[in-house]
């Protein structure tokens, strides 16, 4: 007997991946369920050579789903997922809406799998740049400790879905087809769907990924800082964050600075992070060899090099840390953990209701 699995938001950019990672996932699925919103409604997609027609979300999506995957927004979670576990359905959202809720494990498989066993019926799935950090820095966490973190990121215009990257694409052509100055061409979206103003993003770096919060930081960069608290249960750990927006179709980057609480030896370091599953070393500066985003693009493994020690600090070192923002990053962490629910039997409705109807 297989699942029936539900993917919410199944047009999206984050929404395909989920199901291509859903065609080469192990887990045994007999139906798959997938759902928009309206404006996609009827619309028709394949999985594994079976066409699907696309159906719009309502409360009622969910009758007979075991596994949920939300990837709609967080408004989209916030109202549909508590219905889904009403229904009997484990959902895994890719949202930010549920990670700080403390029935809610936030979870990436290799660092925290074992949080999975206290789920409520949502397992929340960490923001993509939070998660790629984790995967490189807890297999020195396990062995040194970790006092500080402090990371600057340099994202992917997929992360802020389909639009953005028809954006970037358009300007792009705008400036080298039609002529235009890269401060002519139309920009609708990014930095950020919701706030006022937009600003070009080919030929520039924006230094904001989604809103400003109260204290000058975005909200992506407070997700990489609470996200790593959550995941590494730790709240002394220190993170600050600087999110930086770059005209990359796909791969997030992200230069690392972490102190250790005891002095780790880089050639170790180096090791524990090789043996690290998910993770993979390429360091080697004399043959320059580094992590790139256009090689880790359809990969899910996150690639980790430059490592180096700080030249002053003795218990700091750098790296330089590349994954696939939609499939380590959304997509497949997604799928990881359906997958590791599964093996270890946490597809089950659950009987207490702590997510509230809305
Ligand atoms: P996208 O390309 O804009 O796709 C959005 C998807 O949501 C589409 O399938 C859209 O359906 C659907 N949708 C929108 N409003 C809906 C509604 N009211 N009810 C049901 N479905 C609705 O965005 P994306 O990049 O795939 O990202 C989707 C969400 O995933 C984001 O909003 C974010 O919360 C999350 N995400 C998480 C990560 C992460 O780091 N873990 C990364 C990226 C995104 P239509 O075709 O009908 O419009
Ligand atoms: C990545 O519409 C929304 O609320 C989604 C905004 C968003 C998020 C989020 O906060 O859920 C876009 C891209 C994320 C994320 O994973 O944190």
């Amino acid at each position: 007997m297989g699942y029936c699995v539900a993917v919410v938001g199944a047009t999206g950019a984050v929404g395909t991946e989920m199901i291509r990672m859903l065609e080469e996932s192990s887990l045994p699925i007999d139906e798959l369920r997938l759902l928009s919103s309206y404006r996609s409604k009827g619309k028709i997609l394949t999985f594994r050579g079976q066409e699907i027609e696309i159906e719009e979300t309502t409360e009622d999506s969910f009758d007979g789903v075991d596994i949920a995957l939300f990837s709609a927004g967080g408004s989209t979670s916030a109202k549909y997922a508590p219905y889904a576990v009403k229904a009997g359905a484990v959902v895994v959202d890719n949202t930010s809406y549920f990670r700080q809720h403390k029935d809610v494990p936030l979870v990436v498989p290799e660092v925290n799998a074992h949080a999975l066993d206290a789920h409520k019926g949502i397992i929340a799935c960490p923001n993509c740049s939070t998660i790629q950090m984790m995967v490189a820095l807890e297999p020195i966490r396990r062995k040194w400790g970790l006092d500080r973190i402090i990371v600057s990121t340099y994202q992917a215009v997929s992360g802020a879905g389909a639009r953005a990257i028809e954006e970037t694409k358009n300007q792009y052509r705008q400036v080298l087809n039609d002529g235009l100055s890269p401060l002519e061409v139309t920009a609708e979206i990014l930095p950020s769907g919701g706030d006022k103003k937009h600003y070009p993003i080919a030929f520039n770096a924006l230094p904001q990924i989604d809103l400003f919060t109260e204290n000058d930081y975005t909200y992506e960069e407070m997700k990489m800082t609470k996200e790593t608290k959550k995941i590494m249960e730790d709240e002394s750990i220190k993170v600050s964050a600087t999110c930086v927006r770059i005209p990359v179709l796909s791969g997030h980057s992200e230069s690392v600075y972490i102190e250790t609480k005891e002095v780790a030896p880089i050639e170790e370091v180096k090791v524990a992070i090789a043996e690290f599953p998910g993770a993979v070393l390429e360091d080697n500066p004399k043959e320059q060899i580094y992590p790139q985003a256009i090689k880790a693009v359809g990969k899910k493994e996150t690639f980790v090099g430059r490592i180096r020690r700080d030249l002053d600090q003795e218990n700091g070192i750098h790296l330089w840390v590349v994954s696939d923002n939609l499939l380590k990053g959304a997509a497949w962490n997604s799928v990881q953990i359906a997958e590791t629910l599964h093996q270890r039997g946490l597809v089950k409705p659950t009987h207490e209701v702590v997510f509230e109807l809305i």
